[in-house]
């Protein structure tokens, strides 16, 4: 016997890529529901080889459903999760309203997946930030080894990250531009992101950090170590799906380059690809629909005692956000409710 799953803002790109990969890896599903809001009500979407009809989000009962992938805003989570949960169905949320919540578990399956049995207080488990995600995979595995005391990260992160309005800004203000008379004025983004990068994701917090740079420094304290210092500069680039990261990591222990790059091929979800020479990295462009963090140009960095240098590239809405969730089901069925 297999799961009674639903995906919960089925007709965005986060929930097609949900049903995408719960097909892709042949997720034990019996029956899969898709629930969208009323605007997109009776719309189609693929699972597998076979098209779903969605059904209401708002009338939906979630009484005998094992799970829910919700792909919602924080708003509509606020509502429908607790609901959902109170029915017995245990919620994966993508949103960000129960991250830091000391009574939910944030899970990188890769890093943390024992935690998942924190569900049962909520019945709800949080999935993290893309920008984050990818992050925690390449850091658990150094960690382990050396002790990480602190990373500075900065990002380069893909427009899809803002949703579709975020990609058809970049798409129509691309083509805008050479077509006099059809420039496009930046509305999702604050600046225009054609052929530019905007320092800036999210809202401001009184610290001076924008709120991606807050969650990237909050979340992997609560995944990796409550001790690992971070610091953060995201960054929006006119990429459409990819985000990349460069990370400058410092330790307690030495840890040679040879060492990190052999730990890192060794690492689950991790693909190395680290060749000195032209093209011998990972852009984004090369790990859409990919579900590896890719991670290149690992290097010592000469100007603290124990420093290596990295450059980290996923696909922000497969391990940023789809494939994540559904790893997290895929343990919680295999850890927690071991149906079949
Ligand atoms: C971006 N990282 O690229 C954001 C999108 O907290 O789940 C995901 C926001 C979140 O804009």
């Amino acid at each position: 016997m297999g799961y009674r799953v639903v995906v919960v803002g089925a007709t965005g790109n986060v929930g097609r890529e949900m049903l995408n990969i719960l097909a892709e890896r042949h997720f034990p599903a019996d029956e899969v529901a898709v629930l969208a809001s009323r605007k997109s009500l009776g719309t189609e979407v693929t699972f597998g080889d076979t098209t779903l009809k969605t059904k209401d989000l708002d009338t939906f009962d979630f009484t005998g459903w094992d799970m829910a992938l919700f792909a919602v805003g924080s708003d509509a989570t606020k509502i429908y999760a607790p609901k959902a949960a109170a029915a017995g169905c245990i919620v994966i949320d993508n949103s960000s309203l129960y991250r830091y919540d000391p009574d939910v578990p944030l899970i990188v399956p890769e890093v943390n997946a024992e935690a998942i049995h924190g569900y049962a207080k909520k019945n709800i488990i949080a999935n993290p930030n893309c920008s984050t995600a990818q992050m925690v995979v390449a850091l658990k595995p150094l960690h382990d080894r050396a002790t990480i005391k602190r990373v500075v990260v900065s990002t380069y992160q893909s427009v899809s990250g803002a949703g579709k309005e975020g990609i058809d800004e970049l798409w129509d203000q691309t083509k805008g531009m050479y077509v006099p008379g059809q420039e496009v004025a930046p509305k999702k983004f604050t600046k225009q992101i054609a052929f530019n990068v905007i320092p800036h994701i999210d809202v401001f917090m009184d610290s001076g950090d924008t709120k991606e740079e807050w969650k990237m420094i909050a979340e992997t304290k609560k995944i990796l170590d409550p001790k690992v210092k971070v610091t953060a500069t995201c960054v929006r680039v006119p990429v459409f799906v990819g985000h990349s990261e460069s990370l400058n990591i410092e330790f307690e222990d030495f840890l040679d380059e040879d060492e990190a790059r052999d730990i890192l091929r060794e690492a689950p979800g991790v693909m190395v690809i680290d060749k000195r020479e032209n093209g011998g990295y990972v852009t984004p462009v090369e790990c859409v629909g990919d579900y590896a963090t890719f991670i290149s140009r690992i290097r010592q960095d000469s100007t603290v005692e124990n420093g290596i240098n990295l450059w980290c590239v996923s696909d922000n809405l497969r391990k940023g956000a789809a494939l994540n969730a559904v790893q997290i089901a895929e343990v919680l069925g295999r850890e927690v409710l071991k149906k079949g």
